[in-house]
């Protein structure tokens, strides 16, 4: 059905900070367009990670919408609770709850007769010209295969399904894993707990930052003088995506050494005790997996209550957690903050293309999108954030921001009818998924270290060039790579 002379009606699927994003754009410009989120609030990741101790270590007047800075931001690094404060704010002001439907989830999306069929749980059914897919990376909690990990007389939770009702103070708590999660967590817990029992598999380089507050003096600066506020986000996007964030993936930049240079310093200075230095020493480079940023992890590690097990785990028993050499840690509440599956994006939605392609099918192996974007036998279905995005310590909002404009440009060219769809060829889609494929093979990821980054291969899935890379590409579409797809 061609949208040329009607106004094309857009399903957004997942109301996080990518949905939202889509949101008030598509009302910006006019569309029609109905959110589906499955939980019964917005937010995505800001309101499933209630973590204590959880905060963005991106920059919050960077992880901002560029429309909607944010003057009040408390801290340099903001808490959770406020970004997702931030993220209900946005959704308020501009009036985008009564687009969305909350509690009920997709569970699948059909091309048929030149339209999206969307479906939910519910049984509700409803039509669509496009589908833009900004469910999340982060986002299915992966459990430890560790023997009798559901033995466990205590309380279990995964790190993003906090369970507030256990009470911590004063109790034996045990952490499985250091990521990123796990590091803020040791930070919060490290002072509350009577024991906490931090099961470490791999040391992890951690960045010491100073945690920077903001005061009420400079949040007024920022409210009075708009553009003041706009060329703080301007620089730290050039410094943290041009400068840090794209340096640090390639494996031959200098700034990877720098860093490990200051990582080593810090470890060296802020750790006293020789063998617990030892302990929290990597033994691959910096940055090969996700750089852990923190204020106060190494305060924590090293506070009376805090002992970090680098013995392997053996396994979960009723009372603890028993490791490799014999020694059963007695605990009241175990805590697996042992990261999320990677590769499911919006699965388990069947999602079914033209002539009947599943999208299952495509991505049997392993999931890939041309541009990070869009998948061929897939028209006018797009991801933001999607596969081979920009991951590692970008902010994916300003990707999200990019992403979807890159997608509205297509929009026009649709309703131009200088296209009948939007749908990559396959032969653009291969390529680009071969050179990105070389790239990443090159990449500081790929230089001998387990990390979620990694796909089944070993080969890095994410984006591997520089940001420039992916704003000169996401700032207008090669309509050669598109085909006018039979609707
Ligand atoms: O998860 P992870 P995360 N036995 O996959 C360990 C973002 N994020 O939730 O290193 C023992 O990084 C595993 O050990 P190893 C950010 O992008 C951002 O912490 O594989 N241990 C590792 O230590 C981040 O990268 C913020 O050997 C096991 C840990 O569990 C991403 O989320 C804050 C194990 C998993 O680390 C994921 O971080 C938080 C086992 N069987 C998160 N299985 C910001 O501030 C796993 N582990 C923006």
């Amino acid at each position: 059905m061609t949208q040329e002379g009607r106004v094309p009606r857009f399903a957004v699927l997942g109301a996080g900070m990518s949905g939202i994003l889509a949101a008030v754009k598509l009302r910006e410009a006019g569309l029609d367009f109905t959110v589906f989120e499955k939980a019964e609030k917005v937010g995505g990741t800001w309101r499933e990670n209630t973590y204590p101790g959880i905060a963005c270590d991106v920059p919050s007047h960077l992880y901002s919408y560029s429309f909607e800075l944010n003057p009040d931001w408390s801290y340099y690094c903001s808490p959770g609770a406020e970004i997702q404060d931030y993220f209900e704010g946005v959704t308020d002001r501009y009036g985008l709850e009564r687009k969305m439907r909350f509690g009920d989830a997709v569970t699948r999306c059909e091309w048929r007769d030149g339209m999206w069929d969307v479906g939910t749980a519910s049984g509700y059914r409803d039509r669509f010209d496009w589908v833009i897919a900004a469910t999340g990376i982060l986002h299915h909690p992966k459990l430890p295969d560790i023997e009798g990990l559901e033995s466990f007389g205590g309380s279990m939770f995964h790190s993003a399904r906090w369970d507030h009702s256990v009470p911590l103070d004063g109790r034996r708590v045990g952490l499985v894993g250091t990521g990123s999660s796990g590091v803020q967590i040791t930070g919060a817990l490290a002072h509350r707990v009577a024991r906490l029992s931090v099961f470490q598999r791999t040391a992890q380089w951690v960045v010491h930052t100073d945690q920077v507050e903001y005061s009420e003096e400079q949040r007024g600066a920022f409210r009075s003088d708009a553009e003041r506020l706009e060329r703080i986000r301007a620089k730290m996007e050039v410094d943290f995506h041009d400068g840090f964030a794209t340096q640090v993936l390639d494996a031959d930049s200098g700034l990877s050494e720098g860093i490990e240079a200051q990582c080593t310093k810090d470890l060296e200075t802020k750790i006293a005790d020789p063998e617990l230095r030892e302990k929290l020493r990597p033994d691959y480079r910096a940055a090969c997996k996700r750089l852990v940023v923190s204020h106060n992890f190494y305060d924590a590690i090293q506070h009376p209550n805090t002992e970090l097990i680098t013995e392997s785990i053996e396994r979960v028993e009723p009372e603890g957690v028993r490791t490799a050499d014999g020694r059963l840690h007695e605990l009241d509440v175990l805590v697996l903050a042992t990261g999320f599956h990677v590769d499911r994006f919006m699965r388990p939605m069947r999602i079914v293309g033209r002539d009947g392609v599943l999208l299952d099918e495509v991505w049997e192996k392993r999931p890939s999108a041309y541009l990070a974007l869009a998948v061929s036998g897939f028209p006018n279905f797009f991801m933001l954030n999607g596969p081979n995005s920009p991951v590692g310590n970008f902010s994916l909002i300003e990707t999200a921001e990019r992403q979807f404009a890159y997608v509205m440009q297509l929009v026009e060219r649709v309703r131009r009818g200088e296209l009948s769809v939007a749908e990559p060829t396959a032969e653009a889609a291969q390529r680009f998924e071969e050179e990105r494929t070389e790239a990443a093979k090159k990449t500081v990821w790929a230089t001998g270290c387990r990390s979620w980054y990694l796909d089944d291969r070993g080969i890095p899935f994410a984006w591997p060039f520089p940001f420039s890379r992916f704003r000169e590409e996401m700032s207008a579409p090669r309509l050669e790579d598109y085909r006018g797809a039979d609707a």
